[in-house]
């Protein structure tokens, strides 16, 4: 062979080689230099959109499209979501978590509720998540602010009282406001009035397992008018007259009374001494119908006119849990074990093993809040057996 011939040939070797290498070992040089993209640029198709978008054809139908996962039965019922707009980032991580383990496959609606108009970028970053109705609904001004008849010295020496006692939002109006909302009005807004059972969630929490099932149809069919995942005891220094005034309201209304109701579980004197525990309300599913009927409306009416929530500060959590103790049978309050439930700093993970590896949870069991010092599970099971 010509001296010439063996140089070209070496030449082209090493040439062929490294495009070898740098195609397999450079993602980027393989991209610009591979047959496809050639072509296409020799076709002028190198004004493809940049990053290039999958064509539709390559999806795959799944959840909402094919309903194998949806079922053919749906409760009336929505979540409900009270936010400020600088609360977004953690409402799209509640909502991807409930998408992920529960809704894609049955496509409850949201009601989100603020006090303020909601931002573009909230209402963007939200309905992206799903393709379930969102609404977004502005909460009337005579629903959230303190009413004009509360005594402001007072309410404001009570909050000082608070401040100096170091309890946790003790100084806080808008704290307030939030609780008697929660207490009397979320249910009686025009978005959330047209569904019967509601589900709240809050900004930043997490659902640690798959629910394979539907809640609000097993309360419904079970006749439950509220559910909790997590109890514990109330600040007794934030509800120092609640109690007191429940009492009162029993008195004068004793026809709203149940039958067989949970009383014993909040009070171990038959109702002179309140125990302090209390359903946790940042999460909840339960029947509005509850709330809004005679019971609840006259006992949420008498507290208000009180100005206890002003005057102290009281909670939903306490306000929501004595009426659900009082005005229903103890068998219409639901633990849901199988809810893997997360709000700082408390976590409920399911108590059995199989449950835990059922909803495939992320949840560390032993983690759980259930048993802690401060939950009081132990007398929920013990009222519940004895
Ligand atoms: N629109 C609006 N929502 C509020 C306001 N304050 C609280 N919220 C919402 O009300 C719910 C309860 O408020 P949080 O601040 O979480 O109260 P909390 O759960 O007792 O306390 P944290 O331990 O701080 O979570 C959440 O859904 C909040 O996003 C407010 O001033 N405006
Ligand atoms: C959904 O997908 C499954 C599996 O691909 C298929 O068997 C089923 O017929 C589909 N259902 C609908 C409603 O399209
Ligand atoms: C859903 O429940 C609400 C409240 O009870 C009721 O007003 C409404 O008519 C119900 N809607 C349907 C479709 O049943
Ligand atoms: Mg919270």
């Amino acid at each position: 062979m010509q001296t010439w011939a063996r140089y070209l040939l070496l030449v082209l070797g090493i040439v062929i080689s490294l495009h070898f290498i740098l195609s397999v070992t450079q993602e980027d040089y393989g991209r610009a230099t591979s047959l496809a993209s050639l072509t296409s640029q020799l076709k002028g198709g190198s004004k493809q959109p940049s990053p290039q978008p999958v064509p539709d054809d390559y999806y795959i139908p799944t959840g909402e499209a094919n309903s194998t996962l949806a079922v053919d039965r749906r409760a009336n019922a929505t979540f409900v979501i009270l936010a400020r707009n600088s609360d977004v980032s953690g409402a799209v991580r509640s909502v991807r978590d409930i998408e992920d383990r529960f809704n894609r496959g049955h496509g409850y609606p949201y009601v989100f509720l603020n006090e303020e108009p909601f931002s573009e970028e909230f209402k963007s970053r939200v309905s992206v998540l799903s393709g379930s109705l969102m609404e977004f609904g502005l909460i009337p001004p005579d629903h959230w602010n303190q009413p004009d008849w509360i005594d402001e010295d007072k309410a404001r020496a009570g909050r000082e009282k608070m401040v100096a006692d170091k309890i946790i939002y003790g100084g806080s109006v808008s704290y307030r406001n939030m609780c008697r909302f929660n207490s009397g009005f979320f249910f009686r807004h025009p978005l959330v009035q047209k569904y019967r059972w509601y589900w709240r969630i809050e900004p930043e929490v997490h659902f640690h397992c798959d629910i394979g099932f539907d809640p609000f149809l097993f309360m419904e069919d079970n006749n439950k008018v509220y559910s909790f995942t997590i109890t514990m005891y109330e600040f007794e220094k934030t509800i120092s007259t609640l109690w007191e005034h429940v009492r009162k309201f029993m008195k004068m209304h004793p026809e709203y009374v149940a039958e067989d109701n949970a009383m014993g579980f909040m009070s171990h004197d038959g109702g002179n001494k309140y125990n302090l525990c209390h359903f946790w309300s940042n999460f909840e599913i339960a029947d509005m119908d509850f709330w809004r009927g005679p019971a609840y409306t006259a006992f949420f009416e008498y507290l208000d006119s009180t100005g206890g929530f002003y005057y102290e500060r009281w909670g939903d959590a306490p306000v929501h849990s004595i009426a659900a103790a009082i005005f229903a049978k103890k068998d219409q309050i639901h633990f849901f074990d199988e809810i893997g439930y997360e709000h700082n700093p408390y976590i409920h993970c399911p108590q059995s093993k199989d449950t835990w590896k059922r909803g495939r949870c992320s949840c560390d069991q032993a983690k759980s809040f259930d048993y802690d010092g401060y939950s009081c599970m132990r007398h929920w099971d013990k009222f519940m057996k004895g």
